[in-house]
């Protein structure tokens, strides 16, 4: 491993010189999620000059962020909950630099980048030191260092050395702008607190069957057509700006265009490609085997050629779009009904064609192509692990195709490495937060006058139940895996599907719960004696609740302030 570098030694020579900080002293050092290596000797601390500076060698993105950090250091004033037990020393000369040091000035922005970086704050001297490899990691640094100041006038921990580095190289949030829309500034508010919370990919979710709201220049109708509205569109001065703001916070944006299912939008402007466009319910489809197929249903068709024609200017749109190297394409929850109900795959399917083989007819007229504009495709697990739909492994090359889990827990996972693929975990379980309230599909009256909201089934709404923030903190998302199949998994990603999500509670379903991800992708859940934290992760969760709140994040809060009067 990569942290067998003489930066660990020190600190972990450090770590057993000195004795460990006492809980009260571990306050001053409230970092979110929390650093892999920390070492803070002594409960020092002292001022930052009213003339605080970042240097930094140049670097078009990092530039940016030092500007960013620099004017949130110095204004942010963040007064902790529980005030730090430290000695302020005023004797010392207040720190005048964060001095930058970057290794490789050029690493691009993509997966696996390295985003390691330490940091060194002295006791006396008037400079402290953050060393990086890439720019990326310098911006992780610069987050860390921000969260370590607090009050007014300004103060920061000293003797202070931490290492650090992810366990997990992708860690994500996505966010389904189909169902409802989202503003572009809803869409960075949401980079930025990603940023902060040291995720690195969002995971644009942007077009379904309800609203086909991206703007794709050479097939213009599908969203002329197919968005809520001419407002309710991103242009491609939208997505650049996205891209660009994601560029400033080491956030690479991942485009999936869902297909060939959750495609009824498309139908707006080409309902000759599109099967069961818009069939309210289909015929003979049952509560039992809906999955999502909402009303605004609709499938690709796999046998018209124009299908290809319409998606492959798609395709090579968004990927001239969005630099990011990886391309989802969706292919998740294929409905049988939905393929069946429509006349031309009726007579093919009537010749002794099955199902998978209109899947796989689809998959391979569209993933070379997509291969051939130099992306690793995404897709969600279905593809190769439903039950009637999916295809064999021989269409799926492994070098250049990622499956991301989101049934059973780590069983698929198990089932996804097992057959040697890499893959993303959003088991929904754990990661999908979109709950809170019942069945949305108001139109269950149709089929049982007494509905409750609830399936018959299991007597559960379609979300339950609603995940707390340490259901999400405790999944381990490589669980039940050998150290070999374990090296699959690349990381994971929250889900935020938007059928009963809007602006409006945006903030407050996504955080701090992603928060609690965010951590357990970049240094775990278990304190040094393997156990997992809980008493001092809800502390520091508690307060890192209230600095993102300050920082215009509308955070849920996860405790009543009483909590703080009243210490366990
Ligand atoms: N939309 C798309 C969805 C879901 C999926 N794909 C979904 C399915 C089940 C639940 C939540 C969301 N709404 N395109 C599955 C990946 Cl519980």
């Amino acid at each position: 491993m990569r942290i067998c570098s003489s930066k660990f030694a020190i600190i972990i020579c450090l770590t057993l010189i000195f004795p460990l900080p006492t809980l009260s002293q571990k306050t001053a050092v409230n970092v979110w999620p929390k650093p892999r290596l920390v070492s803070w000797p002594k409960p020092l601390a002292r001022f930052l000059s009213s003339n605080f500076t970042i240097d930094s060698p140049y670097h078009q993105h990092l530039a940016t962020a030092v500007t960013r950090y620099l004017g949130l250091v110095r204004t942010e004033h963040y007064h902790p909950l529980i005030p730090p037990s430290v000695n302020v020393s005023a004797s010392v000369p207040p720190l005048q630099t964060l001095s930058i040091d970057i290794t490789d000035l050029v690493a691009p922005l993509q997966h696996g980048v390295i985003e390691t970086y330490s940091l060194s704050i002295s006791e006396v001297g008037e400079t402290a030191y953050l060393t990086a490899e890439t720019a990326w990691g310098a911006m992780r640094g610069l987050e860390t260092f921000s969260q370590l100041v607090w009050g007014n006038p300004l103060a920061i921990p000293v003797g202070l050395n931490i290492w650090d580095a992810p366990l997990f190289a992708h860690r994500g949030l996505m966010l389904d702008t189909s169902r409802n829309y989202y503003e572009v500034e809803d869409i960075l508010r949401t980079i930025e607190a990603m940023s902060a919370n040291k995720l690195n990919v969002f995971h644009w979710h942007v077009t379904d069957s309800q609203s086909f709201p991206l703007m794709v220049p050479s097939e213009p109708e599908l969203a002329a057509k197919g968005s809520y509205g001419p407002n309710m569109i991103y242009s491609p001065s939208d997505v650049v700006k996205i891209v660009q703001f994601g560029l400033e916070h080491g956030v690479r944006i991942l485009p999936e265009i869902d297909s060939p299912g959750h495609t009824g939008s498309w139908a707006e402007a080409y309902p000759e490609i599109v099967a069961c466009a818009n069939m309210f319910w289909l015929p003979g489809n049952d509560m039992a085997d809906r999955l999502a197929d909402e009303p605004g249903t609709g499938q690709l068709n796999p046998l018209n050629q124009k299908t290809y024609k319409v998606l492959e200017n798609v395709i090579r749109d968004v990927t001239n779009l969005f630099p990011e190297t990886l391309y989802h394409g969706g292919a998740d929850e294929i409905v049988p009904g939905c393929w069946k109900a429509d006349p031309t795959i009726q007579s093919f399917l009537s010749n002794g064609g099955t199902l998978s083989q209109l899947l796989e007819k689809f998959i391979n007229s569209t993933l070379p192509y997509i291969i051939s504009l130099n992306r690793t495709v995404v897709y969600w697990e279905d593809v190769l692990l439903d039950d009637v739909v999916k295809v064999d492994s021989s269409f799926l090359p492994r070098e250049h195709t990622i499956l991301q889990t989101w049934n059973n827990g780590s069983n698929n996972t198990k089932k996804i490495v097992q057959a040697g693929y890499q893959t993303i975990v959003s088991s929904s379980e754990f990661y999908f937060l979109d709950c809170g309230h019942g069945d949305f599909l108001g139109n269950d009256s149709l089929y049982d006058p007494q509905t409750t909201g609830r399936d018959p089934k299991d007597g559960k709404s379609w979300c339950d139940p609603f995940k707390a923030w340490q259901t999400i903190y405790n999944y381990d998302i490589a669980f039940g895996l050998s150290e070999e199949e374990a090296r699959l998994v690349l990381g994971g990603e929250v889900a935020l599907w938007s059928e009963q999500t809007d602006p409006m509670v945006l903030d407050g379903r996504l955080w701090p719960r992603t928060s609690a991800m965010a951590e357990t992708l970049w240094s775990g859940n278990r304190d040094e004696a393997g156990r997992k934290r809980s008493a001092e992760a809800t502390e520091r969760l508690n307060e890192w609740r209230y600095r993102m709140v300050s920082r215009g994040v509308k955070a849920e809060p996860i405790q009543p302030l009483w909590c703080i009067r009243n210490p366990g």
